[in-house]
């Protein structure tokens, strides 16, 4: 996954003025804690730019039918590798629940036809992975804000934090399973969704069956498969690695716009 990240590190720092060679060649595991905070910092200047520059509500680029891509790669895991996610998966998701809780008014547990009563959306877009491939799919679910107005929020949640079904490293503390965080701008734009269908059909295992985040205005780390579990939080510091995702915790960027 390295290239490309390399390739925007290396613009952030030249912006910035850091010299080419602290950046290229390896990636932000590997730097001194101090351009580890200078990039922390371009970072949020990368998203409030572009946030000042498009709009807090700028929509991602939508295509037609005829644009969606033959084929769409799957990419990290392609099924969960537990016996709780066979078991669902057997079940055709007819026991699966998605808890919504944390700094939550009223915590849920849906089902996916919970889920499918409630307003969809369907969007066409394209998915651009940092390992550099992109493809464009048809994406149907329900917007995150659709699901947020059942549970509420409490006034100090700033954050939603996505826990997903599989390990993508097997670690003895779990630290290798995945998860992604998106700020409350994000959670309301209109485009941020759950997903349970892609190019009309329900969710395939290898595309993140039942249910997966699209946040179309960023790259495709950001959009978490196998979804289980939201959970509403002031701050990610406590968790894992304490960076917001399973990529960030590995030096990957948290606003990873596009
Ligand atoms: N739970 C989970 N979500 C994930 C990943 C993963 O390994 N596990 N990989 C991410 C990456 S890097 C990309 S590019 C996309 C790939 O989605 P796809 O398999 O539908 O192409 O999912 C993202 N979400
Ligand atoms: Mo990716």
């Amino acid at each position: 996954m390295s290239r490309i990240l390399t390739r925007r590190n290396f613009l952030i720092g030249s912006t910035l003025g850091i010299s080419a060679t602290a950046l290229t060649g390896c990636d932000l595991l590997d730097q001194n804690a101090g351009i580890a905070e200078v990039l922390k910092s371009a970072e949020r200047l990368t998203m409030t730019g572009q946030r000042l520059l498009q709009g807090r509500n700028a929509l991602a680029r939508e295509f037609a039918e005829t644009d969606i891509s033959p084929s769409f790669r799957v990419n990290g895991t392609s099924a969960p590798d537990s016996e709780e996610y066979a078991a669902l998966s057997e079940a055709k998701f007819a026991n699966w629940r998605l808890k919504v809780e944390g700094l939550v008014e009223r915590p849920q547990e849906l089902s996916l036809a919970d889920l499918k009563t409630l307003p969809a959306r369907t969007q066409i877009t394209r998915h651009d992975c940092v390992e550099g491939w992109s493809a464009i799919g048809k994406w149907t679910g329900v917007p995150l804000a659709n699901v947020l107005a059942l549970s509420g929020l409490k006034s100090t949640a700033r954050y939603l934090v996505f826990h997903c079904a599989d390990e993508l490293q097997k670690t003895l503390d779990g630290s290798g399973r995945y998860y992604e965080s998106i700020d409350l701008v994000d959670a309301f734009h209109p485009q941020t969704m759950l997903a349970y269908q892609m190019n009309g059909q329900d969710l395939s295992v290898g595309h993140g069956a039942p249910l997966r985040l699209r946040v179309e205005r960023q790259l495709g780390y950001k959009q978490a498969k196998y979804l289980m579990r939201i959970e509403a939080v002031d701050s990610f510091a406590g968790l894992w690695g304490g960076n917001g995702g399973y990529w960030e915790d590995r030096g990957y960027e948290w606003y990873a716009g596009i």
